[in-house]
């Protein structure tokens, strides 16, 4: 199967067309703590409208992140609707309600309701038109096959959000997610205008110092056993005083200590509020980390889970790490 085989429903796609030219005013909407495929994709969407003529604006309960500052218009992302009369809605890399937060209601009153998302689908998901894959690796992949579909140009600025939602949610075309059309539509993006080093740039490699000096604390004090294939890391509460960094700034640490070359699993620990503690592990392989994150009250995936204590720092590693040594020996 080509790439340019994988398509949506005709029907629904000219269907989906006819609504959004027939509409008045269009609310776009996408979920909490915002990412780059979310922003990406809602503020393409939205690049489109506007270049056609069409009324719309994009909610969202959280502000832009300051690594998607960039995103052209991103100032148009807001709160709050300014906009009256929407006769039609669309929600974004999310498939529930309470995923939008604050902003929920508004669209929980306009019908119909478009979904585009790539997360998977439970029962009663909301969606009159829904174009849904969960194959897709993001997003903003199943907007610009919309786009193909509906042979929409798509502008340098479009084409800037779209990679955007792309790279982030493939790591750079790195993850196992990357497909065939993901990079297809990347290389289509970059000659519609897209500049891939800059946004690689602004996602990933603009961060504020104080996260910098946190991940400083990390590596230094991190400790390792088992001949070095487990590492844990402890950023308590002072840490993050002391640095002026909060939790959102710890994305991406634990994978730095799983980067070293002999571990096979890794854990951060961070206090972010006196007393509460919540861990993030990886594992490489077979090492199943959502199995043990389950045995005390978290989830997640085998290689990528999470948990959360109700304890001091020092009580939660006496808690989790043995559990983390058996499952070392395990395998
Ligand atoms: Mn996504």
């Amino acid at each position: 199967l080509s790439p340019q085989d994988v398509h949506f429903e005709l029907n629904q796609v000219e269907e989906f067309k006819a609504r959004l030219h027939s509409a008045t005013a269009v609310l776009i909407g996408t979920h909490l703590n915002p990412d780059g495929d979310a922003l990406g994709s809602a503020l393409a969407l939205s690049h489109y409208l506007w270049s056609e003529g069409i009324k719309n604006e994009v909610l969202c309960h959280h502000a832009a992140p300051y690594n998607l500052q960039f995103l052209p218009e991103v100032g148009r992302v807001r709160s709050e609707p300014v906009l009256e009369g929407h006769d039609l809605a669309v929600m974004l890399d999310l498939n529930n309600f309470e995923r939008l937060g604050k902003v929920g209601p508004y669209f929980e009153a306009i019908k119909p309701l478009v979904l585009v998302d790539h997360h998977v689908p439970s029962e009663n998901d909301p969606g009159d038109i829904r174009f849904v894959d969960v194959q897709a690796p993001a997003t903003a992949v199943l907007l610009a096959r919309l786009f193909r579909q509906m042979d929409v140009a798509i502008s340098p600025a479009m084409a800037t959000c779209l990679l955007t939602g792309i790279v982030t949610d493939t790591g750079s075309f790195r993850f196992r997610n990357t497909s065939a059309e993901s990079l297809e539509i990347g290389a289509h993006l970059l000659e519609c205008g897209a500049d891939i080093n800059r946004v690689s740039e602004e996602v990933f490699g603009r961060k504020p110092l104080s996260g910098l000096r946190l991940l400083g604390v990390m590596l230094e004090t991190m400790q390792l056993e088992l001949d070095e294939r487990l590492v844990y890391g402890v950023l308590p509460h002072s840490a993050f005083r002391e640095t002026g960094a909060n939790d959102e700034e710890t994305e991406g640490f634990v994978n730095e200590m799983l980067s070293v070359r002999t571990v096979e699993i890794a854990a951060l620990f961070r206090e972010t509020k006196p007393g509460w503690v919540r861990v993030s592990l990886r594992s490489r392989g077979d090492y199943d980390v959502a199995a043990v994150a389950r045995e005390v009250g978290g989830g997640g995936h085998r290689n990528a889970a999470g948990c959360s204590f109700e304890s001091t720092p020092e009580e939660a590693v006496n808690d989790l790490i043995p559990r983390l040594r058996a499952c070392l020996a395990s395998s």
